[in-house]
């Protein structure tokens, strides 16, 4: 059940239940993709390994996964292509590690982003989950590392949550599995387009932004097709973002969106921006 449903939902629902079947390396061509992003040492990785079969490396510490990996599993009679990346603090991170991260989340096109965060530290956990929601409405909030704030006693209201951020909230303990059934349910959900997700969206009250946005979105399209989240560079763009002010002179932003396209047309078995709708 979402945490976004009434509990009564649960005998008509359409959401598949019951187990992943794990698929390893073995995605071939994969009906969706999945991104597992968080900030670090929130347990992505624990949660890719329980749902692949794979063995990336966890441990107690930030910063252990330097490069995406990706593995599969099949749920609900599809296949899904899950991404584990790096861990991240903010969209607007530099550090090479993060670039990975941010890079996938923004150019990747996932059909849905699982968003990991510590139930322990959730205000700091939610400054990355807020900004992803700003750029796309398929996401999922997995609460993880439920064990260790039960013990310490942290109480979260789930549904509250979901009800304000608009997604889907799953608490989870990725360590023994709990929750992962749920989680399955939320991403086909979420990824299949059976739920559509209305995510908490900041509003640009500033007078004449929306105007001087439309002007830059529209030159970035003519100069980048088929570019991803044009707004949010955009914004970046008139923030003064440096990084991103140099991917747009040097043209490295186009490249970036079209390795994007590509790997995904390779994943899926279809060719660029077309493969969305194709899916879809
Ligand atoms: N108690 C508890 N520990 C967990 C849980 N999930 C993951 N862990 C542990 O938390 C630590 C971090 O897990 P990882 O999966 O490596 O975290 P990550 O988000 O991939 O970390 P980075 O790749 O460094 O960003 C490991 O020691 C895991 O065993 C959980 O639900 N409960
Ligand atoms: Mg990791």
């Amino acid at each position: 059940m979402s945490s976004a449903c009434p509990p009564s939902a649960c005998d008509t629902c359409a959401v598949p239940r019951g187990p992943a079947q794990r698929l390893g390396l073995d995605v071939g061509k994969a009906d969706y993709v999945v991104a597992l992003a968080g900030n670090p040492n929130t347990g992505k990785s624990t949660v890719f390994n329980r749902l692949t079969g794979l063995r990336q490396h966890t441990g107690n510490w930030p910063g252990k996964t330097i490069a995406r990996a990706e593995g599969g599993f099949a749920y609900g009679g599809k296949r899904f292509k899950i991404v584990d990346l790096p861990g991240t603090y903010s969209l607007r991170s530099a550090s090479p590690d993060e670039t990975v991260a941010r890079e996938f989340i923004l150019f990747g096109k996932p059909d849905v982003t699982v968003v990991v965060v510590d139930a322990n530290c959730l205000e700091r956990n939610l400054n990355l989950a807020l900004q992803i929601l700003q750029i796309t409405d398929r996401a999922v909030l997995c609460l993880n590392l439920m064990d260790e704030a039960r013990a310490n006693g942290v109480e979260i209201d789930a549904r509250g949550l979901s009800r304000e951020l608009g997604i889907p909230v799953v608490p989870c303990t990725a360590r023994s599995g709990e929750g992962l059934p749920q989680l399955l349910a939320e991403m086909h959900a979420v990824a299949s387009g059976a739920f559509k997700p209305s995510p908490y969206r900041l509003k640009l009250a500033v007078p004449g932004l929306r105007e001087a946005l439309g002007r830059v979105v529209a030159r970035l399209r003519a100069r980048f097709p088929g570019l991803a989240n044009a707004e949010w560079i955009a914004l970046r763009l008139l923030e003064g973002d440096s990084a991103v002010g140099e991917m747009v002179s040097t043209g490295t932003l186009g490249s970036l969106s079209a390795d994007h396209a590509s790997q995904e047309a390779a994943a899926t078995g279809t060719t660029g921006a077309a493969s969305k709708e194709i899916r879809a």
